[in-house]
């Protein structure tokens, strides 16, 4: 059949089972544009290329599919650059396709041209330039062949008008995407799994770091069911929060720079670690030369360059994690580890005076309140994305995740203006959730038009921001680590309630805890995009935390209270 490459992307992308694409147009993509008119898969027109970034990503993250977004050559596509590098660092599926100018002019500094493949080589799994129209098709599908297998990861593909207009007979191609082996040697060795279970069948301290691998390998309930017989209690990265459920009581919560102090002090403790699909980010090891230096380490990962990158591990077991989990777990004897328990539960010991919730009420209002209340107010079943800053930590404290794929935030890169876009890719992917933004009011500023996409797509979130009229995060490390000299943190906000009306949209301000509950109910009732502008105490901090490059010993904890 003859067909145009451009007909030719909406016929891979249907045949991909792709539902919605996120983009915006311009002059070297139109003839892409055009060819929509034709395909039934429904495109998003954002506010900005940003925007479409982070919703392709976010309904990547919500649904494990491959998201979809599209721009122009030039600013068009240097516009996604961030959105890309977020979906690299968090391992997200995403297929970027942007336009490039006529092969003939490539290389002239055209108008609009930008060597976008030479831009996001470091910073997607893969990337390609396509001139020729025969190339697209295979191409395309060589593109979500790689996004989705393996380690998952962004993939962009630049097509040039030219490529886009020519003509070529083109069949649909059902064959399984034939690609040279990536991953090399396996490391799975019935020797590396009996080692590896021996260290765990004799540890008296052992300990699993859960990360985003768990449910990125879909090894959520094998990790529950290994933990259960073994009972041995898990730490959660960040990205790993849901992989394991949160009120479970072997879960010790989330680990590194501000997890809980007993979290990170059982990791230092700890005679055996497991690793699971985690990578041993700074943010979780502070200084690496000091992490767990009691601990034989065993990690799980798909991706072999994680081995060894920046935790020297004793033992590396590369693979599919449930393949690698399930070939593990019944060599793991158990042992009783309720001395371990104890110490742990030891190790808590004045936590729970810290705790801002058991904090005299001093009439203002904190943004661990809000987000407690919200978890008990949402029963804990809510999708929540964040943004980046101190309301992220908040929320990973206090909103307990019990179900997967229900936490999605910009761990790696901690892009700010990440979650509104995010959210509603999210709510694409997953029409029946409840989905809550938490966001602070600097990153809410970044992307907020796209409250107007919201509002052309008929599509209801529901926005916290935490508003504490700072650059909140940055302000805590101008108070802990620069004497409070707070240069360019304090910001001057629009009126969000206005802001939401002048989209047509409701909008609430709470300024008292006893406030909270009618907001957020009047926000869920509403079907359309609400905005709740929550004033929160503006100097709060978030404990504890490990400064950048220190240890555990180093923590920063919130003062114990003095009562009178
Ligand atoms: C795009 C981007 N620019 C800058 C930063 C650095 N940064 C990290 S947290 C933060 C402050 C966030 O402030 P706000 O959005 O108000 O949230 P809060 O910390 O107050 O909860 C900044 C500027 C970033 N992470 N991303």
């Amino acid at each position: 059949m003859l067909r145009t490459g451009s007909q030719i992307v909406w016929d891979v992308l249907g045949q991909e089972g792709v539902g919605c694409v996120f983009g915006y147009p311009g002059g070297a993509i139109l003839p892409i544009y055009d060819a929509l008119l034709g395909s039934s898969i429904h495109h998003v027109l954002v506010r900005h290329e940003q925007g479409a970034a982070h919703m392709a990503d976010g309904y990547a993250r919500a649904s494990g599919e491959v998201g979809v977004a599209m721009a122009t050559s030039g600013p068009g596509a240097t516009n996604l650059v961030t959105g890309i590098a977020t979906a690299m660092l968090d391992s997200s599926s995403v297929v970027f396709i942007t336009g490039q100018v006529s092969s003939r002019v490539i290389g002239t500094d055209a108008f609009q041209e930008t060597d976008i493949t030479g831009v996001t080589l470091p910073i997607t799994k893969h990337n390609f330039l396509v001139t020729r129209t025969e190339d697209v098709g295979p191409t395309l599908r060589k593109a979500f062949h790689i996004a989705r297998t393996g380690r998952p990861g962004p993939v962009l593909v630049d097509i040039t008008k030219d490529a886009q207009q020519g003509t070529h007979d083109y069949e649909p191609d059902e064959a399984p995407v034939e690609l040279p082996e990536r991953s090399p040697r396996d490391t799975l060795t019935r020797d590396a799994l009996d080692e590896a279970a021996g260290l765990l069948s004799s540890a008296k301290r052992p300990l699993i770091l859960a990360g985003r691998g768990v449910m990125l390998g879909g090894a959520t309930e094998l990790l529950q069911d290994f933990v259960e017989r073994t009972r041995i209690p898990v730490a959660m990265t960040l990205l790993g929060i849901g992989g394991f459920p949160a009120t479970h009581a072997l879960n010790l919560g989330m680990m590194g720079m501000h997890g809980e102090a007993w979290v990170n002090r059982a990791i230092q403790t700890a005679d055996v670690l497991l690793a699971i699909g985690m990578r041993f980010d700074d943010r979780v090891t502070g200084d690496p030369t000091k992490f767990a230096p009691a601990a034989k380490k065993i990690h799980l990962e798909i991706d072999r360059s994680e081995i060894n990158k920046v935790i020297r591990v004793d033992v590396p077991l590369v693979g599919d994690l449930r393949e690698t989990l399930s070939q593990l777990a019944p060599r793991v004897g158990t042992t009783d580890l309720s001395p371990w328990h104890r110490f742990i539960e030891d190790l808590k010991g004045d936590t729970a005076v810290r705790d801002i919730q058991t904090l005299p009420d001093s009439g203002h209002l904190y943004a661990a309140h809000v987000i407690s209340d919200l978890w008990n107010l949402t029963e804990g079943r809510a999708l929540v994305v964040t943004d980046v800053g101190q309301h992220q930590m908040w929320e990973a404290q206090y909103y307990k995740h019990d179900y997967p794929r229900k936490l999605i935030t910009s761990g790696g890169l901690g892009t700010m203006g990440f979650a509104l876009p995010a959210a509603l890719g999210a709510k694409f992917a997953k029409p029946e959730e409840e989905v809550w933004v938490i966001v602070g009011d600097g990153g809410f500023q970044m992307t907020a038009a796209e409250l107007s996409t919201c509002v052309q797509e008929n599509m209801k979130l529901n926005v916290a921001v935490i508003n504490n009229g700072y650059l909140g995060m940055v302000r805590q490390w101008q108070e802990f680590f620069y004497d409070k000299r707070y240069a360019a943190t304090p910001m001057s906000n629009p009126d969000f309630v206005k802001l939401a009306d002048a989209h047509g949209l409701p909008g609430f301000r709470v300024e008292k805890r006893s406030e909270i509950a009618e907001a957020v109910s009047r926000a869920r009732a509403s079907r359309e995009t609400a905005v709740i502008d929550f004033r929160v105490e503006k100097e709060d901090t978030v404990y504890p935390m490990v400064a950048p490059g220190k240890t555990i010993e180093d923590m920063i904890r919130r003062p114990v209270p003095v009562l009178e």
